[in-house]
């Protein structure tokens, strides 16, 4: 049991996770924030479970939340079910007011389509961004150029915000994804420096794998205070909270996984 306190029922949640995957590392700080109690579930995705493939028949995907039983799937859908099924249990997640939540969604709907995309990418898989089918050396190649563009660069939102491709700020697709999301950190309420909410976590699920970039890619750094100071101590920050003590892996393990991955999918590109 991943216990964090009271507030849960026990017994009642049951997370079936990855501790690689930033989807369930987001269900499960936002757990810790409400300290709800839960019974932590490693899957093997390569051998899933019976559970999971019950659970989540459609995309058979980790995290999927069950409570009582009955299945939650899709990690924004499942922070979104932890404030409804339990108002009472810590703070809420999402912001309180109908507007702030419109934006805590709009971006976390980028990290996801965005930011996500250059997660994916060193596996040189594809990706389909905007309609485009994008392979997966050209989404990495436009979002750590964007990730790693100085945080004063970058547009707070709205317009502008392009990584300097010179086209006129008409590139779409993940190139964006860092300045946009950086500009978000200057927005109160988005980024929640006091209390972690929920684009802290949709985001911060990602903070193992940004941290291991270097690694993997071989000298992209991705959390450079240098260079992106206020994501750097936002994620510092965010990392240092109880709610994500235990779950941000370490960039060692991560990194390892990484190769794993890249092994599987060129073992898969060459049969
Ligand atoms: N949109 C989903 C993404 C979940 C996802 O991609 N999970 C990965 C682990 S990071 C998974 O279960 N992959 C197994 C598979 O694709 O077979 C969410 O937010 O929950």
């Amino acid at each position: 049991m991943a216990a964090a306190g009271a507030g849960g029922e026990a017994g009642q949640l049951k997370l079936l996770g990855a501790w690689a995957s930033p989807f369930v590392n987001r269900v499960r700080m936002a757990l810790h924030l409400k300290g709800l109690e839960y019974e932590n579930v490693e899957e093997d995705l390569a051998d899933k479970s019976e559970l999971l493939l019950a659970s989540n028949p459609v995309h058979k995907k980790v995290p999927v939340l069950l409570h009582g039983g009955k299945p939650v799937c899709e990690s924004l859908l499942i922070l979104e079910y932890l404030d409804d099924a339990f108002p009472g249990a810590g703070p809420a997640v999402l912001p309180a007011g109908p507007y702030d939540r419109a934006v805590a969604r709009f971006w976390a709907a980028y990290v996801d389509g965005k930011v996500c995309a250059c997660g994916v990418s060193f596996t040189g898989s594809e990706m389909v961004i905007d309609g485009k089918r994008m392979h997966g050396s050209d989404l990495y190649a436009r979002g750590t150029r964007a990730v790693t563009r100085r945080d004063g660069g970058g547009a707070a939102g709205g317009n502008g915000g392009g990584e300097g491709g010179g086209d006129g700020g008409r590139v779409r697709g993940a190139g964006r994804a860092g300045g946009r999301v950086r500009g978000a950190l200057r927005r109160e309420g988005i980024l929640r420096r006091d209390a972690p909410g929920y684009l802290d976590v949709a985001l911060g699920g990602f903070i193992g794998w940004l941290r291991a970039w270097d690694t993997i890619t071989g000298g992209i750094k991705l959390l450079d205070a240098g260079r992106v100071p206020l994501l750097a101590a936002w994620a510092e920050h965010l990392a240092a909270h109880d709610a994500a003590k235990g779950v941000i892996p370490d960039p060692e393990p991560i990194a390892e996984f990484a190769k794993v991955l890249q092994a599987r999918s060129a073992a898969a590109a060459s049969s």
